[in-house]
């Protein structure tokens, strides 16, 4: 047995001093797991984090028989939102399996079916704000990207129409939650005992949370005085149909908790990877010439391509340009697990029941066994016939086993059209000479992205 590897701590404050805030944490972190190696500790005011990198101890904590789910403490704060919803949930919370055996139905493959046309609607309507900007203004891709994705799962989801779109400033429920995961965020980062002097903060993040429930609790009276009965949506699901095992169905308040769970998990993330993708085809234009060669085989050069639910399967390509983003900036970028007894792991490092294993997902996604080179955007690392040589718990953006991201083929699916469709019809002009800039609450975005576009013509 070995002790986990770390730097000389102070006493009391630990490693605290030494870590940056926001995103230049995460970066601080993936440096030090570059030299400290796939295992390393850091010391929190007597709270100890360790980071897990490398494939090998990655694999072995994928193993459901010793390691489950860790609640994090950043997971902790969120349940202020999300309760007992899916994200937040503890394990041994009776929702959990309830809700998830409930929803699974509703993220099927076939389900995206149902989806595909109201994706499509909302990717106009994105469309029509990039076409008025075409040749004028910049777009802060970001933020339309965030408009696109929230109205996809409120609309989705929930059947309710949030217009960012007719908005000039971002929907209140979207403020709100990202002022609240900064403070989130915050909290996690600051010394213990000091919240108290945060109380202005404090008091804004019951606001915002007051804010974000308060529409949600509009949205399920609404679908309620409606006599609605259909289960098409996660919404009509979550109503009108029973869990199998108990024969009840979910209760107002976790129905509550998974609306908003749904609504901050259902965008954001999927915003961040739509957006990294654009910036890194803005900048590899080779790349971008092969995407736009698949997307002009598949509708030619007409203005208004119709994409039917089955093209999207065809888009190997774009489905390769997102992938290689999120290997790069997996957006929900850590997940965490815990021995469900005391155990040794990497046959050296004692570790205890319950203990919090942090996994560091770019850090893995940059792991040897990606080859040389594993910071240049290549999307050939995800050739299909490439795929089974790659070792499973390699890629990990979507997190692990039962806890695993239930809107995987959800974000998939919307990504793939609305990436195909924008590069179908513009050329993105990186007007700024942009350097990359990661912003992190939580989930991590390029910050101050802004494009120029132009309408591409049958020639280029
Ligand atoms: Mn998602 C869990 C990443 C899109 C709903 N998601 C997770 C986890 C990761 C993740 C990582 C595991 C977290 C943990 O172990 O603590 N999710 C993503 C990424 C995208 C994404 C990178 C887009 C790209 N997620 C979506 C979408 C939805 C969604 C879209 C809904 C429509 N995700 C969830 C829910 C969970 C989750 C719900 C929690 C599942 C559970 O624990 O049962």
């Amino acid at each position: 047995i070995e002790p986990i590897p770390q730097r000389p701590a102070l006493p009391l404050v630990g490693h605290a001093f030494s870590v940056p805030s926001g995103a230049d944490g995460l970066l601080h972190v993936m440096k030090e797991a570059k030299e400290l190696g796939p295992l390393f500790r850091l010391r929190i005011f007597g709270n100890d984090i360790n980071f897990i990198s490398g494939l090998d101890l990655v694999t072995e904590l994928a193993d459901e028989t010793r390691f489950r789910k860790n609640v994090h403490p950043d997971l902790v704060v969120l349940r202020a939102i999300g309760g007992d919803g899916l994200f937040t949930a503890f394990n041994d919370e009776p929702n959990w399996r309830k809700a998830h055996d409930i929803l699974m139905p509703a993220f099927s493959l076939g389900a995206m079916r149902g989806y595909h046309a109201t994706m499509l609607k909302v990717a106009r309507e994105l469309i029509g704000k990039w076409d008025r900007a075409a040749g004028t203004e910049p777009v802060d891709v970001a933020a339309d990207m965030t408009r696109l994705t929230f109205d996809t799962i409120g609309l989705c989801g929930f059947g309710f129409d949030f217009e960012s779109f007719g908005r000039e400033e971002a929907h209140p429920f979207v403020t709100s939650l990202s002022r609240a995961l900064g403070f989130a965020q915050e909290k996690g980062e600051s010394i213990p005992g000091t919240e108290i002097f945060k109380w202005r903060q404090a008091e804004q993040f019951r606001g915002d949370v007051t804010l974000m429930q308060g529409l949600v609790d509009d949205v399920i009276r609404q679908r309620r005085a409606s006599g609605d009965q259909s289960t098409d949506d996660l919404l009509g699901r979550m109503l009108h149909t029973r869990d199998a095992v108990t024969g009840e169905p979910l209760d107002d308040v976790n129905i509550r908790h998974q609306a908003i769970t749904f609504l901050i998990a259902g965008h954001e993330t999927t915003s961040g990877a739509l957006s990294f993708a654009l910036y890194y085809l803005t900048k590899h234009p080779e790349v971008l010439a092969r995407a736009q060669a698949e997307v002009d085989a598949l509708w030619g050069d007409t203005d208004a391509p119709e994409p039917d639910y089955a093209d999207i399967g065809k888009l190997t390509y774009i489905r390769q340009v997102l992938n290689e983003g999120l290997r790069l900036w997996p957006t929900a970028p850590v997940y965490a697990v815990e021995p469900l007894e005391d155990t040794v792991i990497g046959g050296k490092y004692a570790v205890r029941k319950g203990e919090s294993l942090l996994v560091l997902i770019p850090q893995l996604h940059r792991d040897p066994a990606w080859g040389e080179n594993v910071e240049l955007f290549d999307p050939d690392r995800f050739l299909p016939e490439r795929e089974d040589a790659r070792p499973v718990h390699l890629f990990k953006p979507f997190g692990n086993g039962e806890r695993a991201c239930i809107g995987r083929q959800f974000a998939l699916h919307e990504a793939t059209l609305v990436l195909a469709l924008l590069i179908h019809r513009y050329r993105l002009i990186d007007h700024t000479n942009y350097q990359l800039k990661i912003k992190q609450s939580l989930t991590l975005k390029p910050d101050e992205f802004t494009l120029d576009l132009a309408r591409r013509t049958a020639a280029e």
